[in-house]
């Protein structure tokens, strides 16, 4: 590593604080000493630093799985993701780990900062605010060599050239080739090596985003990728069967059990083993460098699937996340932390307190490390979470606090007339429900409490991880719920969050008494 780029880093850094006015957002603590800027050698620096150099990061990211779809988190389907499983075998699984914001171009805005959406100016598929610090430039300022494959368009748009190395999707036949990932990975690796460069690769798999392996959906995306003339389509898909049966798979307990639902999950569950076989290829490319011991590894989904009730929304299946680093030297092997909440905002603090830097300035979330170094952290007790538009630019703000118990989410769109509306109403899974609706009364409360939900919802998900029956205007959960409108609350001032005014108006509105929440069978007042 270049000093005289760790140095830069610094004064950029404490420039950028002074600019923004965001001084009191700074971790106060000491941070750790840059590599090389100490004359005493710690103990934490002798792990960063091993004798073959410094630590290499590759961040490998799936699109849209469900924390519960793997084999190591209970997914009941034999050998669905052995890649991802012996990966947390060698390492830390956190089981109460979430992103922020379950859409994948804010979701990695919040990675690359560490900062809530709000705070970066990404809410949804907009850039960073271009004052805004990332975590890739601190990386190449601190000397490190870049590299991101696939997603590009999603993480960072407004500043790609931060990378030295872009691999696009088209390149990796849509970001969903296990062969062509291991190719350009290892071409990657060689590159950092022969430069003798420590390296930060993010490698995105685009599985199991949308289209499912071998549905319909696919076949028509094909077509038009066939066609497509565009710089980021045109690199053709590998070619997908249905590795399971519908008879196979479990359907999850927020969906409704029917033919085109269980068909649907089945392709999922098809492209989730193909994001598994990606997964395998980079850490495989990884191993034939020779560097994976001097190489921390981290491993998350950038939020849950896209079905109703989990992409795109503010449940506990939308945001919680099977978030998995291994650290040769640092991390014991197959230790499992179910104890602190960690969260989107604190993946950029981690990394770089990691290999020894200090956090971005004007960072929301914190370094971890401790954590992965065995020791207990406090205040990890809840996180926040959040929606705002969508891909179609609709919006639908929605502020969520999750605890290891209880979630509350505050719906400020929810009117009893506007109806939601996502990526995740076509395909074959949301109008099953709908069709079921028409005949069954249960079927058809899920789909109107889907399409309208209510102004506020409370879930006791250690009992109900579904999200079935809402507490709210239970009076043995009153309290429970004033707990955490008061913790939302008190986050969202101090973030300043533009849906402020929203929530306080509706909490004035409670004030009034049980006249003024809505009845949501009804959408009176
Ligand atoms: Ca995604």
């Amino acid at each position: 590593m270049r000093s005289g780029n760790v140095g830069r880093v610094r004064v950029l850094a404490v420039v950028a604080v002074l600019l923004s006015g965001a001084v009191a957002c700074v971790a106060a603590a000491p941070r750790p000493e840059p590599l090389g800027a100490s004359g005493e050698t710690t103990e934490a620096d002798a792990s960063r630093r091993t004798a073959a150099g410094p630590l290499n990061v590759l961040l490998i990211t799936v699109d849209d799985m469900g924390w519960d779809s793997l084999g190591i988190t209970g997914s009941p389907i034999p050998n669905i993701t052995p890649n991802i499983d012996r990966l947390a075998a060698a390492g830390v699984l956190f089981t109460q780990a979430h992103v922020t914001i379950a859409i994948c171009q804010p979701t990695r805005a919040v990675w690359m900062t560490g900062r809530y959406p709000h705070r970066n100016g990404a809410l949804g598929f907009g850039p960073i605010d271009p004052d805004v610090p990332t975590l890739v430039e601190a990386l190449g300022e601190a000397g490190y060599q870049t590299g991101l494959m696939a997603k590009t368009g999603h993480v960072v748009p407004s500043r790609l050239t931060a990378f030295d190395a872009v691999i696009g999707a088209k390149e990796l036949q849509n970001g969903r080739s296990p062969d062509l990932y291991y190719e350009h990975a290892a071409e990657f690796f060689r590159q950092a090596k022969n430069a003798e460069q420590p390296f930060f690769l993010m490698a995105n798999s685009q599985d199991p985003h949308r289209p499912f392996a071998a549905s319909r959906q696919e076949v028509n995306f094909r077509a038009r990728d066939a066609t497509s003339t565009s710089e980021q389509y045109g690199g053709g898909f590998p070619d997908a069967r249905l590795a399971f049966s519908p008879e196979q798979i479990p359907v999850p307990g927020y969906l409704i059990d029917l033919p085109d639902v269980r068909l649907e999950v089945a392709q999922y569950y098809t492209s989730v083993r193909r994001a598994d076989a990606t997964v395998g290829a980079v850490l495989r490319a990884l191993d034939d460098s020779g560097m994976a011991d001097r190489t921390l590894v981290m491993f998350l989904s950038d939020h849950g699937p896209s079905f109703p009730f989990a992409k795109a929304n503010a449940w506990m299946h939308s945001t919680r996340t099977p978030w998995i680093v291994r650290w040769p030297g640092v991390i014991a092997a197959a230790r499992t932390d179910a104890e602190h909440m960690i969260s989107g905002v604190d993946l950029a603090p981690t990394i770089l307190d990691a290999v020894g830097l200090e956090n971005l300035a004007g960072a929301d979330g914190r370094s971890f490390v401790p954590v992965l170094r065995g020791e207990t952290q406090a205040g990890r007790e809840v996180v926040f979470t959040q929606i705002n538009s969508l891909s179609s630019g609709r919006p639908f703000p929605m502020r969520a606090v999750v605890g290891r118990r209880y979630g509350y989410i505050f719906n400020a769109w929810a009117d009893g007339e506007t109806s939601y509306r996502s990526e995740a109403s076509g395909g074959l899974t949301f109008p099953a429900m709908r069709e079921a609706g028409a005949r069954d009364q249960a079927a058809a409360a899920r789909v109107a409490h889907y399409l309208f939900r209510s102004p506020e919802e409370l879930y006791d998900y250690r009992r109900d991880p579904d999200a079935l029956e809402s507490l709210i205007g239970q009076p043995e959960h009153s309290a429970t719920a004033a707990r955490l409108r008061a913790m939302l609350l008190e986050h969202m001032r101090s973030t300043g969050d533009p849906q402020l005014a929203a929530f306080e108006t509706w909490l004035a509105e409670l004030e009034q008494g049980p006249s003024g929440v809505r009845d949501e069978s009804t959408g009176e007042r």
